[in-house]
């Protein structure tokens, strides 16, 4: 299929010049099944959270301008080595070039947001009803954080949340998934040399690999005030369970399911490319992938034969290279669960595409089904995109609001009233909502995360970073009575 050198062995090779070598006995590359170089488990979860909490004790005095000096530097490296690492993130997921490095490049902008941030992490004052009084929120660090990362994002996400939580004074802790921890591994030993360059306290931030019992050890463990989580819904809600169970926080950002209303007056050139990116690329695997498309009546004829076109002329192959717009998918699993969503909705309406091809690689998938198609309702992490008709623009929220997901949405529309309808509270139930794009490939300076199933996290950028500090109450009397609030008498 191509003319690469084997996948397993150029990762081998970036780790090499990495300075982080490993043995490549690990899992198949996505690209050709060849084997990636392999990262031990973590021998001793427990031993990593005593290291965390020793470390939070220590770098939650160091003052946040100066927190924000480390993550400087860490975003240093990651420029110095953004190509390589894009590279990595390429060969493990699959996902082309240019995304693999846009990867890299989200980590090096979440670090220029967090070194600024490291100066305003502001609280109010409050005016107290209590004379001589005064009364002020001050925010401080909260604890060890725990951050379980997904493949499809293997090291983006997983920065969103450490360099938030660096400068904000945490120690992190971080469970990669086990299908992409090779990327993690190389990050990790990056940020290692940084912090010791620095003269970071040991442990600040650490890898912890391993499997569900190692994501376990980190949900149950009250050292841990906050878990936060990217996956999967059901490894979301046990995970938020066992969290809860301790009275613990956690940060859920779990399915999405997106979709897209396609309005009468819609630019159908630019709804082609937004639709085709959002739906098609990455191999439909991110979270905030469009997997429905919800189309008016009289557009359809007009777009959904562009959109099948578009779809035949994806460049699919392997990801390094740079003509390729549609790497594999994660493994073979993934590819089963498309072809049985594929089987389920070739009963209900007409599929297009879909084809596997060899290995990981396949076609996507455009899907015509009924409106009230429960298929539609259900999250697939493929490249399918479900095609619904609508006639009333009220009837096409309805539909975008009924799946129990609600990450990210948008509507195609140059009629001012829709857009802002869409936006409006009575419009679109997601954490996400844009006009004229598509669902996915948001910037890193919103806060990112959903509702219902989503699981109502917020990371990345705005205020979201109050979620890694706890937050202070203080009053101060600086009188000589002590007048009580609501009026209350106490008098001896
Ligand atoms: C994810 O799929 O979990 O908005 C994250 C986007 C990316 C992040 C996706 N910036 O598509």
């Amino acid at each position: 299929m191509s003319t690469f050198p084997p996948a397993g062995a150029e990762a081998a090779a970036i780790l090499e010049v990495l300075g982080c070598p490993l043995p490549q006995t690990g899992l198949p590359s996505p690209i050709d099944g060849t084997p990636m170089p392999q990262v031990p488990d973590h021998a001793d979860p427990a031993a990593a959270i005593a290291a965390s909490v020793t470390a939070f004790e220590a770098w939650r005095s160091v003052p946040a301008p100066v927190r924000g000096l480390l993550v400087r530097q860490f975003g240093e490296a990651l420029r110095t080595h953004r190509d390589a690492l894009g590279r990595l993130v390429t060969i493990e997921t699959g996902k082309p070039l240019s995304e693999g490095v846009g990867e890299v490049q989200e980590m090096i902008d979440i670090c220029d947001f967090a070194v600024g941030l490291s100066r305003q992490l502001y609280g109010l004052t409050i005016a107290s009803e209590r004379p001589e009084h005064h009364m002020r929120e001050l925010w401080h660090p909260l604890g060890p954080v725990a951050v379980i990362s997904a493949f499809n994002f293997p090291v983006a996400v997983w920065a969103w949340n450490a360099c938030i939580a660096l400068v904000c004074g945490d120690s992190v802790l971080w469970k990669p998934s086990e299908k992409t921890p090779v990327t993690a591994h190389a990050v990790q030993a990056l940020f290692d040399r940084v912090a010791k360059d620095f003269g970071a306290p040991e442990g600040l931030a650490q890898l912890v690999t391993g499997g569900r019992e190692t994501g376990a050890a980190l949900a149950a463990d009250p050292r841990i005030p906050l878990v936060s989580a990217t996956g999967s819904v059901p490894m979301g809600r046990a995970l938020a369970q066992a969290v809860a169970a301790r009275l613990g926080r956690s940060l859920l950002e779990l399915g999405g399911n997106a979709a897209t209303i396609v309005c009468p007056s819609a630019d159908l050139d630019l709804a082609v490319r937004a639709i085709a990116f959002s739906a098609a690329g990455t191999t439909g695997q991110r979270c905030t992938t469009m997997r429905r498309l919800i189309v008016h009546d009289s557009v359809y004829d007009a777009l959904i034969p562009r959109l099948k076109k578009a779809f035949a002329s994806l460049r699919i192959g392997d990801p390094r290279d740079p003509e390729t717009l549609i790497g594999p998918m994660i493994d073979s699993q993934a590819v089963a669960a498309m072809a049985s969503a594929l089987t389920r909705a070739r009963a209900e309406g007409e599929v297009t595409g879909g084809e596997q091809l060899d290995g990981n690689y396949v076609r996507p998938a455009l899907a015509e089904l009924p409106a009230q198609s429960d298929l539609a309702r259900e999250e697939t992490f493929a490249p399918i995109l479900y095609v619904l008709r609508y006639t009333d623009f009220a009837q096409a929220i309805a539909i975008q609001r009924d799946v129990p997901q609600g990450l990210s949405s948008s509507i195609l529309t140059n009629d001012l009233r829709e857009g802002e309808a869409f936006l409006s509270a009575t419009g679109s139930d997601c954490g996400i909502a844009n006009v004229n794009m598509g669902t996915s490939g948001a910037e890193i300076g919103g806060a990112f995360g959903g509702e219902k199933e989503t699981g109502g996290g917020r990371e990345s950028g705005s205020d979201s970073w109050k979620a890694y500090m706890r937050r202070q109450t203080q009053n101060v009397n600086y009188g000589r009575t002590l007048p009580l609030a609501q009026g209350v008498e106490f008098d001896l």
